[in-house]
């Protein structure tokens, strides 16, 4: 153990996972070769709603290799509870059976109608060619509003209907404050009342997902690998699903390539996978394809927003009304209905206000089931509420700074009311707002506006705000219960000294991209004054680490992290006592510092804590009674959520006569709390913030009126990378959170939730002077060019997005007291 002199947290030490990765010897999924191990291929529907009236596998059983070809029927007694959903937002939420492999009827594109189990995956692929399946094909809905009409064609016949559940809530007086919804008839001067689309996204991690599913060699259970964030979650569902006793399932999650969110869910493939193992008594392996990922992974967001924001003339807020459709696709995957609805609680954002409310309708349609993706619910009310305020201030001409600073909560330090119910940890978006104004020269980027205008350059400067909150850290049990989840927000941490000074840490956080096996280090260092080299962070075990509620919702630090702290802290206090008795000191006279207990006033008097490590394991001279080891752990239950916040500026130059968009530059000043790792936070800022420029410009899946995947590949789906991203400037400002001793706040997402308003704000500001006040995401160069010619009365032809059969785009309705629809 080498000596160490200094405080490791908040420094930007190298990450310990990088070497593995960038030379080749990570263990992915895909790696892994069991002995006899056979490989599944799943065959998935062609058409998105119809009856399997005829399935006939003799021919594939035929082909040489193959071991096995199973359909639904075959295997159903095997998954009693199906594909599980977790979440339950209301009482009377439908909650369709979800087989693994269907049994009468697909309901979307890519369904799974059969497996086989073949020699290896090639000879599995190429046998799913000889099934013969006769569909009786059923009308296809896939837009929320049809799906909701009279009439509509049912995803879910028995169900009697396409609305899964209404979910709404309120606080204050809304109905004084709007009125009749007429600007001048409730308290408010001015209504702004907008429709945003929240298009699906395709998330596309580096490694799709995997799965090697077997008997544990010498044990009576099974071992399951697979490409996850929540091997614990996975442990538990899986048991429910498959009837298997949850102490008789261990997951494994090896090197995870991404999951943004994706992975935060139990699939089909897994249960197939795991009751094929306990059928067939061999390993499976499955193997996710790019393009199979994009129709059998969960796709992301998916909302109609409707959304009406009442002020005073003087651009006082007062209060907000949404009403959203939730695209649920055709089944509930593990979260699907609380995504929105988590979200629901940050729509009003960094401004204080008095009235509030909320419905949302989940609506099944015949398209893959959405779920988490990165941000899940918080990115979509941070969009709504932060273009409704652009809304506002392009309505009472007033600088979109302004009126932002107007309806801040003034700075604070300890828990604060929400419009929404909520208590917000701490916040100060002043500071953040004047940072990062000063850091892009807001003076100097508006006269080069004025300057680009005045001359009619056809590249039009645009500057977009977001200021933004949200709500991480998942959470206190309590309020996950509230939410529908159950409760279990809780997360776990051992700390163990070995008999050499070395550290171990088994923590219940599934990183997969994060780097917690640093920032654990980071933090463990530090309270036991050891370096982080000495310690080793043991993750993603369900037998190396028992109790353990994964990594999602930029709960790790927050939760996870202060676990470990907290263990740390108990292997101390421990160690005092066991330091004291060598010492022959009081334990009160002892300090700790640098590793070393001292007696107080005579520094020569000292024990290393590594010293007294082996003194715990030997079991010999240590305090009457005490148990040998310094082994701690620790459940930690936090009191409050974490609610990180930040300032952004997104400065784009939009070309108006071709419709291309350039990101110029992104100011980025974010405030997650004290920082454990610059490095690390600096990283997951750039992906968050990549990943919400995605969304902005980019990346839509779009869908036939037949329920076909039209952008069902990477040659369709438009993934950006470095060359279409920016220089980010990113600056932090530091505002503790009181609900955790470290006041550290979660930064996973916050990228992704600040990022889309900055950049669409930013071209409608750069198009203001053309007459456009609103565009829909992604604002593609065609989307772009065709709302300018709309703008300008203009006619554009078929625009990309209609063949979607998306909801039409309402125009911005803006009503003013006194004045026009405009
Ligand atoms: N951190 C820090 N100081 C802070 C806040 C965070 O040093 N004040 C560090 C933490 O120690 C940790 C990392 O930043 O190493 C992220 O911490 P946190 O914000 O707690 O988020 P989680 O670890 O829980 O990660 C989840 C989050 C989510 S929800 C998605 S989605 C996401 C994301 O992380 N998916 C990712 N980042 C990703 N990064 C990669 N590479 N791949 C993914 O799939």
């Amino acid at each position: 153990m080498t000596q160490a002199p200094e405080r490791y947290m908040g420094g930007g030490i190298p990450r310990k996972e990088d070497p593995n990765l960038l030379v080749g010897k990570a263990n992915w999924t895909d790696n892994i070769k069991m002995p006899g191990m056979l490989h599944a291929a799943m065959l998935r529907s062609p058409i998105a709603h119809g009856k399997v009236s005829n399935i006939d596998v003799s021919a594939a059983l035929e082909q040489p290799g193959v071991a096995a070809v199973y359909t639904g029927a075959d295997l159903a007694d095997l998954w009693p509870g199906g594909v599980v959903c977790a979440a339950q937002v209301v009482e009377d939420q439908k909650n369709p059976f979800h087989p693994p492999i269907v049994t009468d009827e697909v309901k979307y594109l890519g369904d799974v109608v059969a497996v086989v189990v073949a020699s290896d995956r090639y000879t599995a692929k190429d046998a799913l060619e000889f099934i013969e399946v006769d569909y009786e094909e059923h009308p296809v809905v896939t837009n929320m509003e049809a799906a909701l009409a009279d009439g509509a064609p049912l995803v879910h016949e028995d169900l009697g209907s396409n609305e899964c559940f209404t979910w709404s809530a309120e606080a204050g007086n809304v109905d004084e404050v709007f009125g009749t919804g007429e600007a001048g008839s409730g308290t408010a001067d001015v209504i702004v009342t907008e429709r945003y689309i929240q298009q699906r996204l395709l998330p596309t991690a580096i490694e799709p997902r995997a799965t090697v599913a077997m008997q544990e060699p010498g044990h009576s259970g099974f071992i399951i690998y697979t490409s996850t964030q929540v091997p614990h979650l996975a442990k538990i569902v899986l048991s429910l699903s498959t009837g298997i006793p949850e102490n008789e399932i261990r997951v494994v999650a090896p090197d995870v390539g991404g999951g943004f969110g994706s992975k935060l869910n139990v699939y089909r493939e897994e249960i197939i996978s795991l009751v094929l193992a306990k059928k067939m008594g061999v390993p499976i392996k499955w193997v996710e394809e790019r393009s199979e990922n994009y129709l059998a992974t969960t796709h992301g967001r998916g909302q109609l927003q409707d959304i009406e924001l009442a002020a005073t003339n003087d651009g006082r807020i007062l209060g907000l009304r949404v009403k959203l459709l939730d695209d649920l696709g055709a089944y509930l995957q593990l979260l699907t209905p609380v995504i929105a609805v988590s979200g629901a609680g940050m729509f009003p954002g960094v401004y204080t206000f008095g009235a509030f409310s909320i419905e949302i309708k989940g609506v099944f349609t015949n398209m893959t089931p959405t779920d988490a993706y990165r941000g899940a619910g918080r990115p979509e009310a941070a969009y709504a509420i932060e273009r409704a305020v652009d809304a506002l201030a392009r309505e009472l001409d007033m600088d979109p700074a302004e009126v932002r600073r107007k309806n801040f909560y003034e700075p604070f330090d300890e828990p604060t009311d929400t419009p929404a119910g909520l208590q917000y940890d701490s916040m100060n978006m002043q500071a953040a707002l004047d940072r990062v104004i000063e850091i892009a020269d807001y003076e100097g980027l508006r006269a080069e506006q004025k300057k680009r205008r005045d001359e009619g350059d056809p590249i039009q400067l645009g500057i977009g705000f977001s200021t933004y909150t949200e709500i991480c850290g998942l959470g206190p049990s309590q309020a996950l219960a509230g939410l529908g989840l159950g409760g279990a927000g809780w997360e776990a941490a051992s700390v163990r000294m070995l008999l050499t000074g070395k550290v171990e840490v088994a923590t219940g956080t599934s990183p997969h991209g994060q780097g917690h096996e640093t920032s654990w280090s980071q933090i463990t260092a530090d309270a036991l004054g050891v370096t982080p080299d000495d310690v080793v962070v043991l993750h993603g075990d369900t037998a190396v680490s028992p109790m353990g509620r994964d990594t999602y919702g930029s709960r790790s630090l927050a939760v996870g992290g202060i676990a470990v702290h907290l263990a740390a802290q108990k292997v101390v206090e421990k160690a005092k006592k066991i330091a004291a008795h060598m010492l022959e000191a009081a334990e009160g006279d002892l300090e700790f510092e640098g590793g070393k207990f001292s007696v107080a006033g005579s520094p020569d008097q000292n024990v290393a804590i590594g010293d007294v490590a082996a003194t715990a394991f030997m079991g010999v001279g240590l305090p009457e009674g005490m148990e040998p080891g310094l082994n701690e752990n620790m459940v930690f239950d936090p009191p409050n959520f974490t609610f990180p916040f930040g300032a952004h500026i997104c400065v784009t130059e939009v070309d108006t006569e071709t419709g291309f968009t350039k990101i110029r530059d992104y100011f980025a000043v974010d405030d997650c709390g004290p920082v454990i790792n610059p490095i690390i936070v600096d990283g997951q800022l750039h992906g968050g913030l990549a990943q919400g420029i995605a969304q902005a410009l980019f990346e839509e899946a779009v869908y036939d009126e037949n329920g076909n995947l039209v952008t069902g590949s990477m040659v369709d789906y438009l993934v950006p990378g470095a060359p279409e991203l920016p220089n980010f400037t990113l600056e932090r400002t530091v505002t503790p959170s009181p609900s955790n001793p470290l006041g550290v706040k979660g930064v996973g997402e916050a990228g992704t939730i600040g990022s889309p308003p900055a950049v669409i704000n930013s071209v409608i500001d750069a198009l203001s002077t053309h007459g456009v006040t609103h565009i829909d995401m992604p604002a593609s160069p065609w989307n772009v060019w065709s709302t300018i010619q709309e703008a300008q009365g203009g006619t554009t032809g078929t625009r990309d997005a209609d063949l979607s059969g998306r909801p039409q785009q309402a125009t911005d309705n803006v009503n003013e007291k006194g004045g026009e629809s405009l």
